[in-house]
C-alpha cells in the first residue's frame, strides 16, 4: 500500500500584510478576491507546516545512520516551571483570529485548530474563545453564586461550598451558534480552523444545577425558565428552559479536562448546557434566577436570532443540530502524492448521539459509511474516519452525519431552502473540500 504524505495547513495566515489585504476585501464580500488574498497570505509560508518529512529515501537516511544528540547526551532535568508545555516543534498549533473577520485591538473570538487535533478532546489551551467584553481571571475566594427568584430559600454559594458537593464529570462539545457563520454569505474561509473552529470538546466537572435548585427549594413546576447571569461586563444573561435542567444534564462547572476551568473559559464557574449553543454556557456564572417565562434578554432578542427568508426573526433556537466536518485533509493542506489517506473528521449533535457518518469523495454523488471511533457519547464530539486512496485526480471531500433521532445533516441547498441566506447562526450544512490535481485542498461550496 502506498501511503500518501500530507503537508499541514500553513498556519500563519495571520502574517500582518496578509490580514490587511484580507480584511479590506472581506468588507466588499467578494469571494474570489478574498480567496485570492488568502492564497497570497498563505504563499511563502506553505513549507512551514508542522512535521515536514526529510525522508526522501530510506537508503542512506542520516536520520537512521547517524546517532542523534538525544541518544548520546544527558537530557534535561524535570521541568522547573511546574506546568508542562507542548513541544517547541508544535508551536504552529495555535488558536487564531480569523483573517476573514475585522481585526480589532480587543479581539473577541479565537478559533481552535481542528486540523491539528486528534481524538475528541480539545486541549484546554487550544479551546476556542468568545468574549463579549474581554476575559478576566477572577479570584475564586471572592466569587459567589446566587440562587433567587421562585425559590423557598434564596442561597449564596462560595466556591468552597460548591466544590464540597457531589460532582459529576462528563464529555460535551460546545459550539458557538455563529460557528460556520461566514459561509452563509458564501465567503469561503481557507481552513477548517476558521470554518468550524468555534467548536471545542472537554470533560467538564461540576454540580448538576438541579441539585442546587433543590437545595434552594426551587418551584420546579411553575418555575419553567431560569435566567443565568455572568459576572463580566457583557451582562451576559440567557434564558435556560427548566426542561433541560430537570434531567440533571445542566452543570454548574468548575472543572475542564481534569483541572480548573481556564480564565478564558469562565474561571472559576461556568454553566454547561449540553447540546445548546455556546452563548448559553454563561461564563463567570454568578446568579441563577428561577422564573415562569422567558426573560427576553438582549442576547436572545437582538443578538442570536435567525433572520428567515420571510423577514421574520426566529428566536430561542438554541439546540445545535447535527453537523460534521472533515478535518484531514482539509482546506489549506496539500496532498503531496497519490496513495492512501485516512479521511478523518468530527461529528456531533445537540440532540443526542451521532448514529452514523457517511463520507463522499466525489462531491456527494456516492457515499460510504465511515468508522466511528468509540466511545460515542451524547452531545459530544465523535471522531470518524474512512480509508481513501487518492488517484491524483480532483476530488471533493464531504461528510454527512446522522444523529440518533434520525436527523440527517443538510446540504447547502436544503438548508437555504428553509433558512434563506441572511442568517449568521446555526449553519450546519455539509462542508466541501476540493482536492485539486496539484494536491492543494480548498474550501468550496457546491450549488
Ligand atoms: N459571561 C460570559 N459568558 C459567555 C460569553 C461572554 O462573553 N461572557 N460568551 C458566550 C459565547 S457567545 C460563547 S460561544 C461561549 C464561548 O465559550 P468559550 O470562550 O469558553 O469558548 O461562552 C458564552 N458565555
Ligand atoms: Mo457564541
Amino acid at each position: 500500500m502506498q501511503t500518501g504524505r500530507l503537508r499541514k495547513a500553513p498556519e500563519n495566515f495571520l502574517d500582518r500584510a496578509g490580514i490587511q489585504q484580507v480584511t479590506a476585501q472581506a468588507r466588499h464580500g467578494r469571494r474570489d478576491f478574498l480567496r485570492g488574498a488568502f492564497a497570497a497570505a498563505a504563499a511563502g509560508v506553505a513549507a512551514g507546516g508542522g512535521h515536514a518529512q526529510q525522508k526522501e529515501n530510506s537508503d542512506g537516511d542520516p536520520n537512521i545512520l547517524t546517532l542523534p544528540e538525544h541518544s548520546r547526551g544527558l537530557g534535561q532535568a524535570v521541568a522547573t516551571d511546574g506546568y508542562g508545555k507542548p513541544s517547541q516543534h508544535e508551536a504552529n498549533v495555535q488558536r487564531r483570529q480569523s483573517p476573514g473577520l475585522t481585526q480589532t485591538a480587543q479581539a473577541s473570538v479565537s478559533f481552535a485548530p481542528l486540523q491539528s487535533l486528534f481524538g475528541i478532546v480539545t486541549p484546554s489551551g487550544l479551546h476556542f474563545e468568545r468574549h463579549h467584553q474581554g476575559w478576566w481571571d477572577i479570584d475564586p475566594s471572592k466569587h459567589r453564586l446566587m440562587l433567587n427568584g421562585m425559590v423557598k430559600t434564596p442561597k449564596v454559594f462560595t466556591m468552597d461550598e460548591l466544590m464540597r458537593l457531589p460532582s459529576v464529570s462528563r464529555f460535551h462539545f460546545i459550539e458557538c451558534g455563529a460557528n460556520t457563520g461566514m459561509e452563509w454569505g458564501n465567503v469561503a474561509v481557507p481552513t477548517c480552523q476558521y470554518t468550524h473552529g468555534m467548536l471545542s470538546c472537554s470533560e467538564f466537572t461540576g454540580v448538576p444545577l438541579v441539585t442546587l435548585l433543590e437545595m434552594a427549594g426551587a418551584d420546579m413546576k411553575n418555575g419553567r425558565f431560569l435566567l443565568a447571569e455572568g459576572a463580566d461586563g457583557s451582562s451576559m444573561t440567557r434564558t435556560i428552559p427548566m426542561s433541560l435542567v430537570r434531567s440533571g444534564e445542566v452543570l454548574v462547572a468548575y472543572g475542564q479536562n481534569g483541572e480548573m476551568l481556564r480564565p478564558e473559559n469562565g474561571y472559576p464557574l461556568r454553566l454547561v448546557v449540553p447540546g445548546v449553543q455556546g452563548v448559553s454556557w454563561v461564563k463567570y456564572l454568578r446568579r441563577i434566577e428561577v422564573g415562569d417565562q422567558p426573560y427576553a434578554t438582549k442576547d436572545e432578542t437582538v443578538h442570536y436570532v435567525d433572520l428567515m427568508p420571510d423577514g421574520t426573526h426566529r428566536q430561542y433556537t438554541s439546540i445545535q443540530e447535527c453537523k460534521s466536518v472533515v478535518t484531514t485533509p482539509s482546506g489549506g493542506q496539500v496532498l503531496l502524492d497519490k496513495g492512501f489517506y485516512s479521511v478523518s473528521g468530527l461529528a456531533w449533535s445537540g440532540r443526542g448521539k451521532v448514529a452514523r457518518v457517511d463520507v463522499s469523495v466525489d462531491g456527494g454523488r456516492n457515499w460510504r459509511q465511515a468508522r466511528l471511533q468509540g466511545p460515542v457519547m451524547g452531545k459530544c464530539l465523535t471522531r470518524f474516519s474512512l480509508d481513501w486512496v487518492w488517484d491524483g485526480k480532483p476530488a471533493i471531500l464531504q461528510s454527512r452525519a446522522t444523529d440518533d433521532t434520525g436527523y440527517v445533516q443538510p446540504t447547502y441547498r436544503q438548508l437555504r431552502a428553509v433558512r434563506g441566506t441572511r442568517s449568521i447562526y446555526h449553519n450546519n450544512a455539509i462542508q466541501s473540500w476540493l482536492v485539486e490535481e496539484s494536491g492543494e485542498v480548498k474550501n468550496v461550496q457546491l450549488a
